[in-house]
């Protein structure tokens, strides 16, 4: 769809014509031409840009998938500064759990019958499970449901779990590839830029760790998703330096699936108090230019979780073409103060959709679409 002469004037009119010029003829933009739209002042402007783009190459499709998370435990031995969800071991006063391998592969399995497709697991840094404890979870798992996709574990689980094991990047991710790991979910990345990391995550894998795990993941033909966790301490520089890390991660690889910005929530961590949640301005334009620099990425999600889902919704205009999915007991974000449901029903997320003039498109784990819902009857 052609971007409508009213946004070509106001992207004029903000100094942007030249960046329009660029994306129009399908050419990358540079990291000052994405720290100019960050800056810009119409927000409608830039998301009428990133909505050509993502109609460009998705049409009026809107992904989403069947899902449900599962995080087996909640103990951790890192110390992020904006993680509400994690707890120490032996820690009484708000006591963490751990699930045994029963009842986290119980706990998947009893899903069936919701006709889901992929569980998305991820755990804290446990200081004591033994290393058959990830594998055997896995492997029990794809025994019992072969045709459950197993998006898990992050890279900075990875990481750990290599120090810990005394294993090389490469050993951990075949041995959990080989006991049923199919994609891994792109956490932990937060924020790239050290000055960044070194405040608010000092005491787990380092941004070039992480993109080193997902390079890895990538050369072993594991497809990875990507995140940025933003609207705490960064500025846009570094939001920018982020992206830019990603996109050339992605022109080597081209193992990324997608990009997910994750709005911090402020609520029961230590830096809560001095950051309020990101705005819906900040959400929708930390979407589109990232739907803009990104260039080599088929995917944008809005998170529905992180942003809501009016948010996500109305960022179905604003270069989203992902929802994320019907997620199912979400605990990281509910325990950081979101008040969003548990989970959505995959008729919302068709209301949702269909309400922002999309349709819905069902996809797998690899963005294959599983069905579209052109009609409201189908
Ligand atoms: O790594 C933690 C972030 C991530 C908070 O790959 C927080 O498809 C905001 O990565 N406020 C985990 N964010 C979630 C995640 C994810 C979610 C959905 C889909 C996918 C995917 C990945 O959540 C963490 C961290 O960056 N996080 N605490 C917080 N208080």
């Amino acid at each position: 769809m052609a971007i409508s002469s009213l946004a070509q004037r106001a992207l004029e009119r903000d100094g942007l014509g030249p960046i329009r010029d660029t994306v129009l003829s399908g050419e990358r933009i540079s990291d000052a031409d994405a720290l100019r739209l960050f800056e810009a002042t119409d927000l409608a402007a830039v998301g009428a840009l990133a909505n050509h783009v993502r109609e460009r190459r998705h049409g009026d499709l809107a992904f989403y998938n069947r899902n449900v998370h599962l995080n087996p435990t909640n103990v951790c031995v890192a110390s992020c500064k904006f993680c509400s969800f994690a707890r120490k071991e032996g820690e009484t006063a708000s006591p963490g759990y751990t699930m045994s391998v029963d009842e986290a592969v119980e706990k998947v399995l009893s899903r069936r019958p919701l006709g889901i497709t992929e569980v998305h697991m991820v755990a804290g840094l446990h200081p004591t499970l033994p290393w058959e404890y990830y594998t055997e979870l896995l492997r029990r798992i794809r025994a019992a449901w072969p045709e459950l996709t197993i998006k898990a574990f992050t890279a900075i689980e990875i990481h750990f779990w290599a120090e810990k094991y005394g294993k090389s990047y490469a050993q951990v991710l075949t041995e959990l590839r080989d006991a049923g790991l199919d994609t891994m979910p792109g956490g932990g990345a937060e924020i790239f830029a050290p000055r960044v990391r070194r405040k608010i995550c000092d005491d787990k894998a380092t941004a070039d760790q992480w993109i080193e795990i997902h390079r890895t993941a990538h050369r072993l033909g594991i497809k990875t998703n990507s995140t940025m966790l933003y609207g705490h301490i960064e500025q846009l520089e570094e939001r920018v330096d982020h992206l830019r890390r990603l996109r050339e991660l992605q022109d080597e690889t081209r193992g990324f699936q997608v990009f997910i910005p994750l709005a911090f929530h402020p609520e029961h961590n230590m830096i809560g108090k001095a950051f309020p949640k990101p705005t819906g301005y900040d959400a929708l334009r930390t979407l589109a230019v990232a739907r803009l620099y990104l260039d080599n990425f088929d995917h944008v999600k809005a998170y529905w979780v992180s942003l809501g889902e009016r948010l996500a919704q109305t960022a179905l205009a604003f270069g989203v073409d992902d929802l994320d999915g019907t997620v199912l007991e979400e605990r990281i974000y509910h325990m950081a103060g979101s008040t969003v449901p548990q989970a959505l029903s995959e008729k919302t997320l068709h209301e949702l959709i269909r309400a922002a003039g999309r349709v819905p498109a069902e996809r797998d784990s690899h963005y294959r679409i599983l069905k579209r819902f052109e009609t409201a009857a189908a």
